[in-house]
């Protein structure tokens, strides 16, 4: 059976560019028809300045969400990175594979140190090493296929590129996996400045629109949303992203099956009409969201049960594979 691993960092409160982009066909789709296994990366999300009690509200908080986005505990394995320790064992492998270059060259790691250096913090060195570190999470698994939005394509071509090559050094080992992506809405851009990614830890911004919003909140966002000069409605992420962007989340939040944007430009005469439709297309779909995260969070233990079980199963996955990796290399078992 195919399987499959992706995961979600708790740097902040889930948007709908991650439920898009990511989380709606791991629920939808991936459960269903492959071994999943998801995963809050709380590892990664220390590569910044962070607050410690943040993170771990963060990290149960994400998992809540998850199962409240529709993951079932029967059908996949939901774990908590850190309990695993497979991934940072794996990861320090991998950095003895990947070269120096091919880390500064992550469009991720040029954005954010910057965006530290701008803020007058130093830029971690686990900065540089995550991707290393995300390869390592979704090889340790054994994983074909990794479904992600459009910003984590750069990531997994890493992962592909340091299989190969561990495999090629050292005999096999790596399954190689490939990146999926979902048709539409595979980035989804800030409702206030559409040339930039809806980002969850850029705060509470008035562009991104979170999971749990109320119903008048995401209509609010979605009204405001920043338009572009004109008044034609067309489907053109260069020219238009503002109306593009409106069109792709309409897309993927109108229908079961998404739409295809380009011909839904065609049935708007105006910005309005677009804006109104999207927004109720957007409370819809986040409706049954909302409320199935009502019954998860009465019930901390049960989220804390479900990832003690994923974190049993996936170590129980990682672990052949890892210490295959560490035979591989030259390491002297322990006896
Ligand atoms: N805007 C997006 N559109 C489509 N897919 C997206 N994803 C994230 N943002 C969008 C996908 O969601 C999954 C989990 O994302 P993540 O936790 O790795 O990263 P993030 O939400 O982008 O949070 P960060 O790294 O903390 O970044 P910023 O600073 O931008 O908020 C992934 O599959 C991702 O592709």
């Amino acid at each position: 059976m195919t399987r499959v691993f992706s995961g979600i960092k708790p740097t902040g409160h889930l948007t709908l560019g991650n439920y898009l982009g990511a989380v709606r066909r791991w629920a939808a789709v991936d459960q269903y028809a492959r071994d999943a296994l998801f995963c809050v990366v709380d590892l990664h999300a220390l590569t910044v300045e962070h607050d410690p009690a943040r993170v771990r509200r963060l990290t149960r908080q994400a998992a809540t969400l998850l199962l409240a986005a529709g993951l079932e505990p029967e059908r996949c394995t939901l774990f908590v990175q850190s309990h695993v320790d497979e991934h940072a064992r794996l990861s320090y492998l991998l950095e003895c594979v990947a070269t120096d270059g091919e880390a500064r060259r992550m469009i991720q790691y040029k954005e954010k140190a910057a965006r530290e250096r701008e803020g007058g913090r130093s830029v971690r060195l686990s900065l540089l090493t995550y991707p290393v570190l995300m390869a390592a999470d979704i090889l340790a698994h054994g994983a074909d296929e990794v479904p992600v939005g459009e910003d984590q394509q750069q990531h997994v071509e890493l992962t592909r590129a340091l299989a190969t090559r561990f495999n090629q050094r050292y005999g096999h080992v790596f399954t190689v996996p490939v990146a999926t992506r979902p048709g539409v809405a595979a980035r989804v851009m800030d409702l206030q400045d559409p040339r930039s990614k809806m980002g969850k830890s850029g705060g509470a911004g008035a562009g991104v629109v979170h999971l749990l919003d109320e119903p008048e909140v995401v209509r609010r966002k979605v009204m405001r949303a920043v338009t572009d000069s004109g008044t034609e409605v067309v489907h053109d992420p260069e020219g238009r992203p503002g109306v593009s962007n409106l069109l792709e989340i309409l897309a993927a939040c109108g229908t079961a099956e998404p739409a295809d944007p380009v011909a839904l430009a065609g049935a708007y005469g105006s910005y309005g009409a677009l804006k109104r439709d999207t927004a109720d297309a957007v409370v819809e779909a986040l409706r049954p969201v909302r409320e199935r995260h009502r019954e998860w969070a009465a019930d901390p233990g049960g989220v804390d049960e479900v990832l003690r079980r994923g974190a049993e199963r996936a170590r129980a996955v990682a672990r052949p594979t890892v210490d295959a990796a560490y035979r591989a290399v030259g390491l002297l078992p322990a006896v």
